[in-house]
């Protein structure tokens, strides 16, 4: 069997928002601005509001910012209109205004930060409710193609569990005729409240689009106190965070992407023929993949061909590891 080396390229580089967090820039403004005045204002002179990865990087900010009782906006904010259905996991927004997904007087409102699952209240209307409040819900199967209305009381996730059981899922109202037969079903049942299969994400984005799953809250927050408080701030004295009304004028947090680019040589030998391009294509897949998976999302990957170990036996002094090295 052959024995080849192959040199795999990466060439990684900088000036997107979608970055590793070690090659980002750390900014205190000092200008008074609200949440969305902030996010312009970063945008404009650096690249986007901060998202805060890790511990260090909240430590970084607690030690540029002055040590005072006061507030400084950061990217994270509580999108009350990006909900997903159980059966679909998909993202969708389901504004104030919709054809037949209707909320309830005031709601979504997201009482205590705490409610982040969906019931149909007085059977026609939505109304965002705690995912541990226990209510009737709403199967949907779709072999028999028909809607169940159980009457046992679950919260959200046991009622879930119990539709991906005995059915296919807590049910979806995709149309009209859907929303219908759904209040057909529910027509002199009584229930005050009943599941269906919208939820979302608690405090799932930052302003540069990014995912974090850190969160630095401060005791007894986030409350969503007088129910307008869907933006993130971080408390100046202690580094911990807090959700305020996105209108409230603050200093704020930016952050610059550092360009710069960073070629990686990365040296396989393998039994398997790495001439062959199927093979080339399943380990550069590989390797996206896990470059993925460690947030590495502006990179290209190249294949470089170098003399093979047998090839080169003669000269096996010049080898290192059984690879020239020079390319
Ligand atoms: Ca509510
Ligand atoms: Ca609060």
């Amino acid at each position: 069997m052959e024995e080849t080396c192959l040199f795999l390229i990466l060439l990684l580089s900088g000036g997107l928002s979608t970055l590793p967090p070690h090659s980002r820039e750390y900014h205190f403004v000092s200008q008074l601005k609200t949440w969305t005045e902030a996010q312009s204002y970063c945008r404009e002179h650096f690249t986007d509001l901060v998202t805060i990865y890790n511990s260090n990087i909240n430590q970084l900010l607690f030690s540029m910012a002055p040590n005072v009782d006061d507030y400084a906006w950061i990217g994270l904010y509580n999108d009350r209109y990006s909900w997903k259905w159980s059966m679909e996991g998909k993202l969708f927004n389901v504004g104030s205004t919709h054809e037949f997904l209707i909320w309830a007087n005031g709601q979504p409102d997201c009482v205590n930060a705490n409610e982040y699952c969906v019931a149909l209240q007085g059977q026609t209307q939505m109304n965002d409710r705690p995912c541990g409040a226990s209510y009737p819900f709403l199967c949907y199967n779709a072999s028999s193609t028909s809607y169940i209305l159980v009457m046992e009381s679950r919260s959200w996730s046991a009622a879930q569990s119990y539709c991906r059981t005995y059915h296919t899922d807590l049910t979806s109202i995709r149309s009209k005729e859907e929303k219908s037969i759904i209040t057909l079903t529910l027509n002199g049942s009584g229930v005050q409240y009943v599941w269906i299969g919208l939820y979302r994400d608690p405090w799932a984005f930052w302003s540069d689009n990014t995912t974090s799953t850190l969160t630095n809250w401060k005791p007894y927050e986030p409350n969503n106190l007088y129910l307008d408080e869907y933006c993130v701030s971080f408390h100046l004295i202690s580094g911990k965070w807090s959700d305020g009304w996105c209108g409230s004028r603050v200093r704020f947090f930016c952050f610059t992407a550092v360009t710069k680019q960073t070629v990686v040589k990365m040296k396989l030998q393998s039994e398997a023929d790495m001439h062959s391009t199927e093979i080339q294509q399943q380990v550069s897949q590989q390797l996206s993949g896990l470059m993925l998976s460690e947030g590495l999302t502006d990179f290209r990957i190249r294949w470089r061909k170098v003399q093979s170990y047998r090839d080169d036996q003669s000269k096996k002094q010049d080898v290192d590891g059984g690879c020239k090295t020079e390319v």
